[in-house]
């Protein structure tokens, strides 16, 4: 069965390409959908695209993401610096989870410097432009196939050999 990662998108996202393009780039959201979907396709993945302004919202997508999806690729936005509960509910998702930032956030004010979301992340990918969502499955992909903790049934196939 083909693996499925849920997308999420944190507040504001809605309005990529429309507002300050001089730090997150032309491309809409929609338009980052669709070549999410894309090159997802092309690593043998499915994937679940969701934006939204709510915290409950996002917290009921990482529940949901326990049984139906592989691995979980979020930008939390503004929730980045601010939610425990959405900390919290991805704690308690087993398979791998990256963190992606569109814009560097090391580079920019102080109180973009610490994600709370980092605490429990596999891996953060900031300053790539919207191009960190790409690179951003192409390690989930990787990771479900090296069958690294996180790849359960709900993954990809088992290597078919294992070097001890
Ligand atoms: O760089 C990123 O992807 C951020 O997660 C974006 C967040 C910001 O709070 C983080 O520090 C870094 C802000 C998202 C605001 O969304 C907008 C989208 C388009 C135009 C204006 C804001």
């Amino acid at each position: 069965m083909t693996p499925t990662v849920f997308i999420l998108n944190g507040p504001n996202l809605n309005l990529l390409g429309v507002r300050e393009p001089q730090i997150y780039g032309h491309e809409t959201l929609a338009e980052l959908r669709q070549r999410c979907e894309d090159h997802a396709h092309s690593l043998g993945l499915n994937i679940d695209f969701r934006q939204s302004n709510f915290e409950g919202a996002l917290i009921e997508s990482v529940h949901e993401a326990r049984d139906s999806a592989a691995a979980i690729i979020i930008n939390p936005a503004g929730f980045s610096f601010t939610s425990i509960a959405l900390l919290d509910s991805l704690k308690m998702f087993d398979g791998p989870k990256f963190e992606v930032h569109i814009s560097n956030i090391h580079r920019r004010e102080s109180i973009y410097h610490a994600s709370l979301i980092s605490r429990t992340a596999d891996a953060v990918i900031a300053g790539l432009g919207t191009d960190g969502y790409l690179a951003a499955l192409k390690a989930v992909a990787e990771r479900l196939s090296n069958g690294t903790p996180g790849n359960t049934s709900r993954g990809l196939q088992q290597p078919t050999a294992v070097l001890s």
